[in-house]
């Protein structure tokens, strides 16, 4: 397994589009479980593809703190969305920063497992949450796109100043 380097906001790369999976192989197997590994290094609960720079709908999420509940979701799609919800929300790709986000309460969700089933699912609460979050990823889309495109310009500054200084002290 092996850690992957995370793309961040303003990087270009993470408003591609990310292709249907069309066979679950070696190659997207070794691509799950590589994420994972980055999404535990890096501490977060979820991780799309798009940002580890592969423009595949694949997924990976683990709520829990044991880091033993991985859910894979390759092609996930959104079939129905229930309430709104806000919730603080924050992106390894957009590293240091914290917002409310308005989104689906309660969601149904399509997705394929690392052996080929379709499985259908309820989700609310965190869950909801982050499987909307991820599916944006594959759609180009970033948390903070939900923003005011003043509070977006502020960060985009704060984050290239960020990537400069780590230029020069590399
Ligand atoms: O680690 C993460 N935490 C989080 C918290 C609230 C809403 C969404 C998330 S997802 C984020 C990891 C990430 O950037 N996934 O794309
Ligand atoms: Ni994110």
């Amino acid at each position: 397994m092996a850690i992957l380097e995370v793309l961040h906001f303003p990087d270009t790369r993470l408003r591609k589009k990310a292709a249907p999976v069309e066979t679950i192989d070696t190659e997207i197997k070794t691509l799950a479980a590589n994420m994972l590994e980055t999404m535990y290094a890096e501490r977060g609960i979820g991780i799309a593809a798009t940002q580890v720079n592969v423009q595949k709908r694949v997924v990976v999420i683990d709520l829990s703190e044991q880091h033993n509940s991985p859910m894979y979701l390759i092609n996930p799609e959104i079939i129905k969305g229930e309430g709104t919800e806000q919730m603080q929300e924050g992106c390894l790709s957009v590293p240091g920063y914290f917002d409310l986000v308005e989104r689906a309460e309660k969601i149904t969700f399509r997705y394929i497992n690392l052996d080929g089933e379709s499985i259908m699912a309820d989700a609310d609460g965190l869950l909801a949450v982050c499987i909307q979050h991820e599916i944006d990823h594959l759609n180009g889309k970033l948390f903070i796109d939900y923003l005011s495109p003043l509070k977006r310009q502020r960060l985009r500054k704060k984050l290239e100043k960020q990537e400069k200084l780590q230029v020069q002290t590399l």
